[in-house]
């Protein structure tokens, strides 16, 4: 047994300097622990016949115990998925042995603190049932103290099979149907996931296999103790009246107290800004059992400098912590706890835009409106023990790094690990946090809504003091999908009605109602898309949930051609759109062998989850370019995966540019868009999919074009109707003078200009302006271009001093596969150097690059073979003959070894005979 003085297992431990802080305070008491037994470490586990006995890992899961006790290959291999189907369908048990001391017995109260099971499972101590669980999002405490003995002792957790769980759950739920019942066949899915409080997306999605773990997934431990233990503490700050007080931050500590026969348990509670000693409060309390919560304030007085947290790209990051402490009058006893906190206000601005119908929607931090760039997250692993603290940050810096502000936690996967709402109030990176329910209708039983009330407590209390928190939101899609009958909901106004009622029973009488009663600090939305404010005016389900004059809009279309901006919905605020591109060859590599590496394979069938996923891939390429051609097959896998990205990049450059410039105008009465997260930044296994991050973080060509599209000052080039124009976004906070906005056009034979025009003027920060605006017609026939197929445009900013501001855009005037003049050109390596003081994103020594061509070239991919790590830019138009790019390794290299390994083409390579 070990005893500490913090809470083991929970979100911040503290650490005993951090105490003796709180302690100066409180002087002359002798203390007492609360006693702690860790039980993570190796378990033994057994399917349900007790044929396989293996390690068990705790944390972790069934899947990687079995791969590392070598019993099964990679799961991700091949077809590895549907093989190892049946470890999903049995039964498997964790069980341990541990010592218990006299003294730890002696605690009136002793638990078992489950943070996380997945998902159905019974436990016993000794033989004792001692309790059971059914939510993998939920922490479960068990009194153990009347099974517990002195010496050795068993503890055992049997889960059930998630999929038979929800088999039976949905069998049982006789009255009604609650659809979908199964996945499309394409996902090679589990049925029911709606029936389990489960990662929604470990029974398949269409860009994710079907592994429905079971195991121990978070900290297990014992706790001992007399008095009462800090369970949770929620830090809300408050703006104060900015003269006298800075801020309040009000500070809920949520206790479980002992049972006693006695008097009630009395203490003193106090909590304390770090690095500010004389900045705390205390009270004496009362506690009720089995528990009880308090509120303390701690009043930021202009005396303290305090200063405020930013998201990325508008100043600092500060973080604060706020140790609170419990001290129990009758016995000594402590329990403390530390959280971190930002000083930030959030608010979400729905009110009339005039010339325009509906309501605007749009997010303030700290009063400032700012526009949210950035993607969806996703599960970074279907198995999570599998996922590190430094593969999280990888991909969370790629994220900042390409100009994102934001990124929206799914609805279909889990409330994340702590470390990816730690990372992100490092980085910046704001979240607007669903809850985890996604594109299905939920039943409504009593137990299920009790469930997930008590889901949603924990988690809001977990997750809500992290800054970077800027919205909860209730589901994803599920509003979209009763509203436009996806499942079938609608055949009966009698069951539709019904449907209607359970929707707004799990989703405002349950997840709203306890979200508002314990965090009213952030906007709370019912659903990702909705209508916002006319959603709830609506009764909770719109009749158009994807109305572009409210809230936020999903919006997918694979039929027409995505470099027609006409197409997209000009809504106020973009929180998914995407198109599907293929992980590149090193990624596929790893999990297939060379008989998969053809377009008709059936691996590619296999991994591709979406119904017509790899026909939608081409047809897009087909409207703008030829398809690659060739005799040697691998070469043409690896060509169409090239152009797979390359396709993916222009479509997803095309559609958030048009967001990006309708953030300050009105046209037919839509606009003022204020949001563009793309589906989806990062991918849980190797397959074709939306992502821009392949699983195990390698760039794909739209993630370097991300950071040319979310740039935070930026041109766009467009036509409407038969008119060029060019826009200049700015989201900067102040005015740019004197930016000069450079329109030029070329021929693909030339490395000069054809023709440059430039005009100088002041840039107001928060807007999108139109600068540029002539005839396409008159503009190239005064730049001497003899017809559209021979010419493109770029435009970019320079600043005062005449020095390029920002990145450079371009824009083809005709799909390339009709260009003229367009030709393969020799595209080379001509130098590497290694560059020992460069600012690198890693740890290691970036290389600089120098590429030669001997003619301008679109879409220049540069391939870093096995190195892993990232270019400076890549996928750009070359039309200079000389260019240098840096390669940020993820681990050290020697530029010799990476000369061997990178690669570099463009377009026109890919058409080999
Ligand atoms: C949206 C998402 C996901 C899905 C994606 C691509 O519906 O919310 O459910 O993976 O589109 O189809």
């Amino acid at each position: 047994m070990t005893t500490n003085m913090a809470v083991r297992g929970s979100m911040f431990a503290v650490t005993a300097a951090k105490v003796s802080l709180v302690f100066l305070i409180l002087p002359n008491l002798s203390r007492q622990d609360i006693g702690t037994l860790d039980l993570n470490g190796v378990w033994l586990a057994s399917n349900g016949g007790g044929d396989i006995n293996v390690n068990g890992t705790v944390p972790g899961c069934i899947h990687t115990d079995l791969m590392a006790a070598g019993r099964i290959g990679d799961p991700y291999f091949r077809f590895n998925d549907v093989e190892y189907r049946w470890i999903a369908k049995e039964n498997w048990s964790y069980s341990r042995q541990f010592n218990v001391t006299d003294q730890l017995l002696k605690h009136a109260e002793v638990v078992l603190v489950c943070e996380g099971l997945d998902t159905a499972a019974t436990i016993t101590v000794n033989g004792h049932n001692v309790g059971q669980s059914n939510n993998m999002f939920r922490r479960y405490t068990f009194d153990i103290k009347s099974v517990l003995q002195a010496g050795l002792n068993t503890i055992q957790v049997t889960f059930q099979s998630a999929i038979k769980y929800a088999a039976e759950k949905n069998m049982s739920h006789a009255d009604y149907m609650v659809p979908p019942d199964c996945p499309p066949a394409v996902q090679k899915g589990e049925c029911h996931p709606n029936f389990i409080r489960k990662e929604q997306c470990s029974f398949s999605w269409d860009w994710g296999p079907a592994f429905a773990t079971q195991g121990i997934w978070k900290n297990i431990s014992i706790q001992a103790y007399d008095s009462a233990v800090i369970r949770d503490v929620h830090v809300t700050p408050k703006k104060g009246d900015g003269k006298t007080t800075l801020w309040l931050i009000e500070v809920t500590v949520y206790m479980d107290v002992a049972k006693t026969t006695k008097a009630p348990v009395t203490g003193l509670v106090s909590a304390q800004l770090q690095g500010f000693p004389t900045l705390f409060v205390k009270d004496n309390v009362k506690l009720k059992s089995p528990s009880d919560h308090l509120t303390l304030t701690l009043n930021v007085s202009s005396q303290f400098k305090v200063e405020t947290w930013w998201p990325a790209g508008y100043g600092k990051q500060m973080l604060y912590k706020v140790g609170v402490t419990f001290v129990s009058t009758g016995t000594g006893e402590v329990s403390a706890k530390l959280v971190k906190l930002g000083l930030r206000t959030v608010e979400l601005v729905q009110e009339p835009i005039k010339g325009s119908p509906g309501l605007s929607f749009y997010f303030k931090i700290n009063d400032v409106p700012i526009f949210l760039k950035g993607s969806n997250w996703i599960p970074a692993d279907a198995f999570k023990n599998r996922i590190t603290t430094a593969y999280t940050r990888n991909l969370l810096q790629s994220a900042v790094d390409a100009n994102m502000n934001t990124l929206r936690v799914w609805g279909g996967g889990i409330y994340e690990h702590e470390d990816v709402y730690d990372i992100a109030d490092e980085l910046g990176i704001m979240i607007w946090q669903d809850f985890m329910f996604a594109c299905a209708m939920y039943p409504t039983d009593d137990d299920f809504l009790g469930n997930v009330g008590e889901e949603i407590q924990q988690q809001v209390l977990r997750i809500g003091n992290h800054p970077s928190v800027i919205a909860w939101s209730g589901n994803n899609e599920n509003e979209a999908a009763l509203a436009a009958n996806w499942y079938g909901t609608d055949n009966t106004t009698q069951l539709h009605a019904l449907y209607r009622e359970d929707y707004v029973k799990l989703y405002v009488n349950v997840t709203m109602a306890t979200v508002w009663s314990l965090d009213k600090s952030r906007p709370n939305i019912t659903s990702s898309p909705s209508n916002g404010k006319e959603t709830e005016n609506e009764n909770w389900v719109a009749k158009n949930p994807y109305d572009s004059h409210y809230g936020d809009v999903h919006y997918y279309n694979y039929k027409d051609d995505c470099w027609d901006w006409t197409k997209f919905p000009k809504t106020r605020f973009a929180s998914e759109y995407g198109f599907q591109s293929w992980p590149s060859y090193q990624t596929l590599k790893k999990v297939s062998t060379s008989d998969d590496w053809t377009l008709d394979s059936d691996f590619n069938d296999h991994r591709q989850h979406h119904q017509d996923g790899n026909t939608q891939m081409l047809d897009q390429a087909k409207f703008h370019f030829a398809l690659p051609t060739g005799d040697d097959p691998v070469q043409q896998y690896e060509d169409n995966i090239y152009l797979s990205q390359v396709v993916q990049a222009m479509c997803i450059k095309t559609q958030t540019e048009f967001y990006r410039r309708s953030r300050s105008e009105i046209i037919g009465g839509e606009g003022h868009t204020m949001g563009a997260l793309y589906w989806q930044l990062n991918d849980i296994w190797q397959a074709p999919t939306w992502s821009s991050l392949e699983y195990g973080g390698r760039w794909k060509m739209l993630h370097y074009y991300a950071a040319k599209f979310f740039a935070p000052v930026m041109t766009v080039i467009f036509e409407d109707k038969e008119q060029l124009k060019v826009y200049v976004v700015s989201d900067l906070t102040t005015k740019l003078s004197q930016v000069t906005l450079q329109v030029q056009v070329w021929t693909w034979s030339s490395f000069k200009p054809l023709k440059s025009w430039t005009k100088t003027f002041d840039k107001e920060g928060n807007s999108a302006d139109m600068i540029f605006n002539e005839a396409t017609a008159q503009f190239l026939k005064d730049a001497a271009c003899t017809k559209r197929e021979a010419c493109f445009i770029t435009s970019g900013l320079l600043d005062s001093k005449q020095k390029p501001y920002g990145p450079t855009n371009s824009y083809y005037l005709t799909p390339l596969k009709t260009a003229t003049g367009l030709a393969k050109v020799n595209i080379t390596v001509s130098k590497i150097t290694l560059l020992t003081d460069a600012p690198t994103p890693g740890t290691a020594s970036a290389l600089q690059v120098e590429l030669k061509t001997t003619g301008p070239a679109p879409f220049v991919w540069l391939d870093s073979g096995e190195v892993e790590g990232r270019f400076s830019d890549n996928g750009f138009l070359m039309n200079v003959d000389t260019l240098t790019v840096q390669f940020y390794p993820l681990y050290s290299v020697k530029a010799q070894d990476f000369e061997k390994e990178v690669k570099v083409h463009s377009l026109m390579d890919i058409y080999r005979k």
